[in-house]
């Protein structure tokens, strides 16, 4: 064990800091249209850096990040992702799901997938594999897997940069084209890069923070809540 470094802040600047957070989070939006200007690698490098910082469970890191801007694989990735798509649109999905998605304006064409300078394709490791080739558990991969992603999805908005939650359905295909191991399963593909011009986005109301929390706060507590002014 070794000492913990921690920073710690008045209660006035903790909420300025956090608030400011908050703000630029909100300002984050999903984005189907990209510009295909390039982005330095060292900034996607230093959005995993970010992400590989995520809270793992038994600290296994269960994450692998594919970062691809080769076109051709770009290529290969949407040729596939469409195909399923159409599946997906023209009957896969249940009439409830289509219609929910109605106001993302989604169709089966993801001409994002080879227009967008960085593809990072994240795969959940559902065991790992030692040096000797010998299987280690891995815990809780879905929640840790999860929380890089949203650490990455944070650090290039961050640094400006536009982001998609993509999961083409079933995501198989990436296994093969990318050639990833049979302890890796696709979690998540992430398109990264600048908007494009002439992006729109749905206009989206989120809920609030009172519709998704239930506060239990003791009489006394209560009492002894310190003020923020
Ligand atoms: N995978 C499809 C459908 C889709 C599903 C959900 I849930 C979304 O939030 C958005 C789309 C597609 O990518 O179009």
């Amino acid at each position: 064990m070794i000492p913990l470094q921690h920073e710690e802040y008045s209660p006035e600047d903790a909420l300025r800091r956090v608030r400011e957070f908050a703000d630029d989070l909100a300002r984050r939006r999903t984005v189907r249209a990209y510009s295909d200007r390039p982005v330095d690698r060292r900034i996607i490098e230093t959005i995993l850096e970010a992400a590989n910082t995520a809270p793992s469970g038994a600290n296994k890191q269960p994450w692998t990040f594919v970062a691809v801007s080769d076109p051709e694989i770009k290529a290969k990735i949407r040729e596939a992702a469409e195909e399923e798509e159409k599946v997906n649109y023209g009957g896969r999905m249940s009439d409830e799901w289509i219609e929910d998605l109605r106001p993302l304006r989604t169709t089966w064409k993801k001409e994002f997938l080879d227009v967008a300078p960085w593809l990072i394709v994240v795969f959940a490791q559902s065991y790992g594999v030692d040096d000797d080739g010998r299987k280690r558990k891995h815990y809780y991969v879905q929640e840790s897997v999860g929380l890089a992603c949203g650490m990455l999805l944070a650090a290039a908005h961050r640094a400006g940069l536009a982001t998609l939650t993509h999961t083409p359905s079933p995501m198989g295909f990436l296994s093969t084209i990318l050639n990833r191991p049979k302890n890796e399963r696709p979690f998540l593909l992430i398109p990264i890069g600048y908007p494009a011009d002439d992006a729109t986005v749905p206009q989206l109301a989120k809920k609030s923070v009172d519709d998704v929390t239930i506060w239990m706060i003791g009489r006394k507590q209560k009492r002894d809540q310190p003020a923020i002014d």
